[in-house]
């Protein structure tokens, strides 16, 4: 008798302990990249899991920073003044901020991003922040790729590992400081290591093996978790080298990552129409079925036309093919107010600013005011 009822109470603690260590994961997916995020984190997933049947979102990196010729006016985006609507999404960058640095590699001070994230958030919109990180082995900036090696010295065992982890740790802050008044903690779809099936960055194809770089992921989303990093989704956004194997090749896992993102660009403006519809055509179309086998949300993270010189781009190219899928948002790159043509949203007078309006008109499209609470 005392040993089966030492073998029953020894079942009851197995059993208590492995229900502590359930992982928190989102009741109608297999796996999904989560721990312990906060109630608003997890809602939002779970809504951008519906939000594509209600249109696509669009996003504006730093919309309300700046914008083409101004800078820092208080409630002001280039969007706006064209729609009368901030983007449903606004994209951040933090990078610099692994150097302490008062000022992003864009520079805009960090207590401007966060209050424009807080007023975001309390828009009802959605936050996404890339990392442009500088290169831990060289100090040079993310595009400093002559020196090999950089991810070899940044993981456990190199050189850098533990300075590599201070600059983590700067981004963790940071993270943890997007908290509203009233104490809620804002959620980010947070895309680290972007762009990393091209080689211009060192975290990029050529510059680290495949093992490295998801181990490089891996050891980024371990360490959040360590600093309590609780708000993240995390965003999967390769550039657009195709489809298939190159898409999934450096994937760190379905437990790792929340949603399936695109950077793509159409580029040589008249000329490269049909390589960009077709390639984006192409990615999307294996994106919406990946995004359905692994309960994946899929998004559009980044793209444009510089300067926009087809005015009928956003109508007649970028929605025709975007409507197609269940596409839950779509960013485009920011308005540079210091490098003239660097801007990827029109503005009042701009070429293709009517037929922005009637991007915004179309009932497909949702800016911020379309959208319906996305964090209950
Ligand atoms: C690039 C350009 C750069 C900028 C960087 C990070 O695409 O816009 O001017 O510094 O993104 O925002």
């Amino acid at each position: 008798m005392k040993i089966l009822n030492y073998l029953a109470g020894l079942a009851f603690i197995i059993l208590i302990a492995a229900c502590g260590n359930k992982k928190n994961t989102n009741q109608d997916s297999g796996f999904s990249a989560s721990s312990n995020r906060t109630p608003e984190t997890e809602s939002l997933l779970s809504n951008l899991k519906k939000i594509a049947s209600k249109g696509i979102m669009f996003g504006h990196q730093d919309d309300p920073l700046y914008g083409v010729t101004w800078e820092g006016d208080s409630d002001r985006s280039d969007v706006k003044s064209v729609v009368g609507d901030y983007p449903a999404v606004m994209g951040f960058d933090i990078g610099r901020i692994e150097l302490g640095s008062k000022k992003s590699l864009d520079n805009v001070d960090f207590n401007i991003i966060r209050q424009e994230i807080i007023n975001q958030f309390n828009r009802g919109g959605i936050i996404t922040i890339s990392w442009h990180m500088y290169n831990t082995l060289t100090g040079g900036d993310s595009w400093d790729i002559e020196t090999k090696g950089v991810v070899t010295s940044i993981l456990p065992n190199g050189e850098n590992h533990n300075k590599f982890l201070t600059w983590l740790k700067q981004g963790a802050d940071f993270f943890n400081s997007l908290v509203t008044e009233d104490g809620t903690k804002i959620p980010v779809l947070f895309r680290p290591w972007h762009e990393h099936t091209g080689s211009w960055f060192w975290w990029g194809k050529d510059n680290c093996t495949i093992e490295e770089y998801k181990e490089l992921w891996l050891l980024t989303y371990n360490y959040f978790e360590e600093q309590g990093v609780d708000n993240l989704l995390y965003t999967y956004s390769p550039d657009s080298h195709g489809p298939g194997e190159i898409y999934l090749e450096r994937y760190p896992g379905d437990e790792y990552v929340d949603l399936l993102g695109l950077d793509i660009y159409h580029r040589g403006d008249e000329e490269g129409i049909e390589i960009y519809q077709n390639t984006l055509d192409t990615i999307l179309s294996f994106l919406t079925e990946e995004g359905e086998k692994r309960n994946k949300p899929i998004a559009v993270t980044e793209t444009g036309l510089e300067a926009i010189p087809i005015a009928n781009w956003w109508t007649e190219l970028l929605l025709p093919t975007l409507e197609k899928y269940p596409v839950t948002y779509v960013l485009v790159w920011r308005n540079a107010r210091e490098r003239p043509n660097h801007y990827y949203a029109p503005y009042p007078g701009q070429k293709s600013a009517d037929d922005f309006v009637k991007f915004f008109n179309s009932p497909k499209t949702l800016f911020v005011k379309d959208l319906p609470n996305l964090y209950k």
